[in-house]
């Protein structure tokens, strides 16, 4: 696995996040030291698929990356009447998933869109992952995907939706938002990494309070909305139809 050092040295000025090729190449190491959890939150969506996914219908992996979360649900899915819907607007992600996938040996068949997440179609779905994806969307626009990820999904079908997330109180954000540094710090990134990643990382990833959340989706028609994970600030919560 390639290590990420795309921030290790001082850039003039900093450019928004992109998932860029340079990103894609190291991506598993970059989530993996970057995100709490995150290897976790990956398991448990196998976990979740098992309990959730229903003979005969459709999951979605919606920001799919290198596929890590599509990995899980398909060796996890009971049934072999299902497909597998996986959609990244990144073509250099895109092209890194394919590679993985056609090492992977699960027998779930999966179909690679290339798109944005806003623009795919939704049916006969029984289980949706948002694994920090939702947080890229433009606020204004959440609660459409959401809507329209509601409307797709069987009745007992479950959305796994994972986000950065704000407190409200400034002392406890301030609290996370250091918590989570020493993480980073603990995996081996430097103050200058960090502080660059965080510029770049402005006004395109936003994080919302969980409240936020919640009220979100019970207002898409989700009727069973909660927290099943948290580290610092990174969460994930289950909202069920
Ligand atoms: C994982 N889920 O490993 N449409 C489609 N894709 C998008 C959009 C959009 N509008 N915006 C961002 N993306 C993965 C990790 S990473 C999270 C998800 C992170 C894609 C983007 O190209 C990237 O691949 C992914 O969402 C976010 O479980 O890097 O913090």
């Amino acid at each position: 696995m390639s290590k990420d050092n795309i921030y290790d040295t001082p850039q003039l000025s900093i450019a928004g996040f992109r998932f860029d090729r340079a990103v894609a190449s190291v991506f598993p190491d970059m989530i993996k030291r970057s995100v709490p959890g995150y290897e976790t939150i990956i398991a448990m969506t196998g976990t979740l698929a098992e309990r959730y996914v229903q003979s005969g219908s459709r999951c979605y992996d919606l920001g799919c990356s290198l596929g890590a979360s599509t990995i899980a649900m398909r060796h996890h899915i009971p049934h072999d009447n299902c497909q597998i819907i996986a959609v990244d607007n990144s073509e250099a992600m895109l092209a890194q998933c394919r590679e993985v996938l056609a090492q992977d040996d699960g027998r779930v068949p999966v179909e690679l869109l290339f798109d944005d997440v806003q623009n795919v179609e939704v049916t006969n779905a029984s289980m949706a992952v948002l694994n920090f994806t939702l947080q890229f969307i433009p606020v204004a626009q959440r609660s459409e995907l959401l809507q329209h990820i509601a409307d797709g999904l069987r009745p007992g079908g479950v959305l796994v939706l994972s986000e950065k997330v704000a407190f409200e109180d400034p002392q406890h954000q301030q609290l996370m938002i250091e918590l989570h540094h020493n993480f980073k710090r603990a995996n081996g990134y430097s103050d200058l990494e960090i502080s660059q990643k965080r510029s770049a990382l402005e006004d395109v990833l936003v994080p919302e309070t969980l409240a936020v959340h919640r009220q979100r989706l019970r207002d898409a028609g989700f009727s069973s909305v909660d927290v099943w994970f948290q580290c610092f600030n990174f969460a994930s919560l289950i909202a069920i139809k």
